[in-house]
C-alpha cells in the first residue's frame, strides 16, 4: 500500500470515476427509454381497457341466421351507459332501422330486431363508456329463409 506511488492511486481512482460515470450514462438513455416505454404501454392498456370494445356478439360477424325475429346481443369489455348508446340495423329491405335497447348487463345490450328478408345485414353501434369515451362499430352477417 505505501509503495504505490500516490499519482497512481489518484489516477486509478479519477480513471474509474471516469469508466463508472461513462457506464451511467451509456445506461441512463435506455433506461429513461424503457422507463418511457413502459408508462405509454401502461397508459395505452388502461387506455383500451377503458374504452368499449365489443368482446361478444350475437349474431357474431359473417354468422347466418335464420330470417324472422331475431335477438341482438352485444358485450363489451367495459361498462357501458346504455342510455346513451344507440345502434340501428340495415335488414334487406330496410335501412338504419333504430333498435331499442336494453341493458343486459352493466357491461351489455340486447335489442329485438324483425328480419323479413334474405340477404347481407349490418348492424351499427355506438356505446358510450363510463370512462365518457364513445366508441363504434358495425356487426355485418347474413339472413337466409329456413
Ligand atoms: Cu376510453
Amino acid at each position: 500500500m505505501s509503495l504505490v506511488p500516490p499519482f497512481r492511486r489518484t489516477s486509478g481512482a479519477r480513471f474509474s470515476r471516469q469508466k463508472a460515470g461513462i457506464i451511467a450514462r451509456a445506461m441512463h438513455a435506455p433506461r429513461t427509454l424503457a422507463a418511457m416505454l413502459a408508462l405509454t404501454l401502461a397508459a395505452s392498456t388502461l387506455d383500451a381497457r377503458a374504452h368499449a370494445i365489443v368482446v361478444e356478439s350475437s349474431p357474431r360477424a359473417n354468422e347466418t341466421v335464420a330470417t324472422g325475429t331475431r335477438e341482438v346481443r352485444l358485450v363489451f369489455n367495459s361498462r357501458i351507459d346504455a342510455t346513451r348508446s344507440r345502434a340501428t340495423i340495415d335488414v334487406p329491405g330496410r335501412a338504419d332501422v333504430p333498435l331499442e335497447l336494453v341493458a343486459d348487463s352493466p357491461t351489455s345490450v340486447r335489442a329485438t330486431v324483425v328480419i323479413d328478408a334474405s340477404g347481407p345485414c349490418v348492424l351499427h353501434w355506438q356505446v358510450l363508456a363510463l370512462d365518457g369515451h364513445i366508441t363504434r362499430g358495425t356487426i355485418a352477417f347474413t339472413a337466409a329463409a329456413r
